[in-house]
């Protein structure tokens, strides 16, 4: 049984939970509170020096941290995973420009108004980062103008990565309404067979 460390706030968490379900694996999930710093204890960076969450220990025992790497790893032979090598390399473009890109900026931004409360003391520096977050999301609608999905008519794991902040990017008073296509792109993903929201912390099926 997979065991899925997580924080249902998190959109990086929903990515591996995500994934887990389209592959109708079953997992235990372990909420960790990382609020209270539940992932900076001892015991925690023994498992993941890095101290964060998603952290998945896989039914071996063996530990795999980075959300991404964890869609990677789970995302192996499935259709989410092109095998044409230049469709696969795309896939890593979306992945790396999300944790680089999007994540910082979007991210970042709803987890500093929704849950710190600092929208108003930090208004300056949010201000800032959601430059860089409209950049991003600017990059996905002209992606999105062209293909129903980041990599090409089909969804990819590249999908997975990119919609987990983005369907939440109001939270962190992103507004959407210039970016049709991904507007279009977020309705067209939640439509997918197997589709689970945001937080998806329950298990495949029954422990
Ligand atoms: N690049 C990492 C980011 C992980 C990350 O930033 N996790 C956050 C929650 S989304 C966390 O654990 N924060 C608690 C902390 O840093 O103490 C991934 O994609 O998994």
């Amino acid at each position: 049984m997979y065991i899925l460390y997580g924080s249902a706030i998190s959109g990086n968490c929903w990515k591996p939970a995500f994934m887990l379900r389209q592959r109708g694996l079953p997992f235990r999930w372990v909420e960790v509170d990382i609020l209270a710093g539940a992932s900076r204890t001892p015991d925690f960076l023994a498992m993941n020096p890095n101290g964060r969450v998603p952290l998945l220990q896989l039914p071996d025992g063996r530990a795999l941290a980075e959300s991404n790497a964890m869609l990677l790893h789970l995302g192996e032979d499935t259709a989410w995973l092109p095998r044409d090598a230049y469709d696969r390399a795309k896939v890593y473009e979306w992945l790396f420009f999300e944790q680089y890109t999007h994540e910082p900026s979007i991210a970042t931004v709803r987890f500093w108004v929704a849950y710190l409360n600092k929208g108003v003391e930090w208004s300056e520096k949010i201000a800032a980062t959601m430059v860089k977050g409209h950049a991003a999301l600017g990059v996905m609608e002209r992606q999105l103008a062209q293909s129903a999905f980041l990599v090409g008519a089909t969804p990819t794991l590249a999908d997975i990565a990119l919609y987990a902040y983005t369907h939440v990017a109001h939270e962190g008073g992103y507004d959407l309404e210039g970016y049709p296509a991904v507007r279009a792109w977020l309705a067209r993903f939640a439509a997918l067979p197997g589709f689970v929201a945001m937080p998806c912390t329950a298990p495949a099926k029954p422990d």
